[in-house]
């Protein structure tokens, strides 16, 4: 089966909690094990207007469901967690992102992969070296070691736990 990465971030209400839930109901999605989630990470804000501070983490997961339905799933998650989206970029109580799926590249209305700004990211890449120091980047052919060996952002990226 497939191995997806993905992001999780959230910096409005109780982050822990929500992201907590969010774990839960990736467990549970069909076809689908989550091998493995990350520390939480409490991140410096990138980008977009001035708000609060991230809580980062990241996931691996096996499964048989393709992109764009779990993309779907994905956002189900989202909404399940009462995320409106008002700003681009702005506060948000979830956000799930699909970094990586397999060796996917792809670029639709929806969905891109490799995700388009993951490289550019400590709050994506530290959290994912966590879990997956040899996970290669099918655009870039680097592993994600690698991507943060390069990566230029020097935003706070802070082990947290509650
Ligand atoms: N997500 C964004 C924009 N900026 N900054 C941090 N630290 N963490 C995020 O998850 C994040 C961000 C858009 O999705
Ligand atoms: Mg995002
Ligand atoms: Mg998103």
């Amino acid at each position: 089966m497939p191995l997806v990465a993905l992001s999780l971030g959230s910096n409005l209400g109780d982050r822990f909690e929500t992201l907590e839930t969010a774990r839960t109901r990736l467990e549970s999605l069909p076809d689908t094990k989550l091998s493995v989630f990350s520390s939480y990470y409490e991140t410096e804000p990138v980008g977009g207007p001035e708000q609060g501070m991230f809580l980062n983490a990241t996931a691996l997961l096996e499964t048989s469901i393709k992109p764009e339905p779990l993309l779907k799933m994905l956002q189900d998650i989202e909404n399940a967690a009462g995320r409106k989206r008002l700003v681009h970029w702005g506060p948000r109580t979830l956000d799930i992102d699909m970094l990586i799926y397999g060796d996917v590249r792809m670029e639709s209305d929806t969905l891109t992969l490799p995700h388009p700004h993951m490289n550019q990211r400590r709050f994506v890449l530290v959290p994912l070296v966590e879990i997956a120091p040899n996970l290669v980047h099918p655009s870039s052919g680097l592993t994600a070691r690698e991507l943060l060996a390069k990566c230029m952002d020097q935003s706070d990226v802070i082990l947290w736990s509650p």
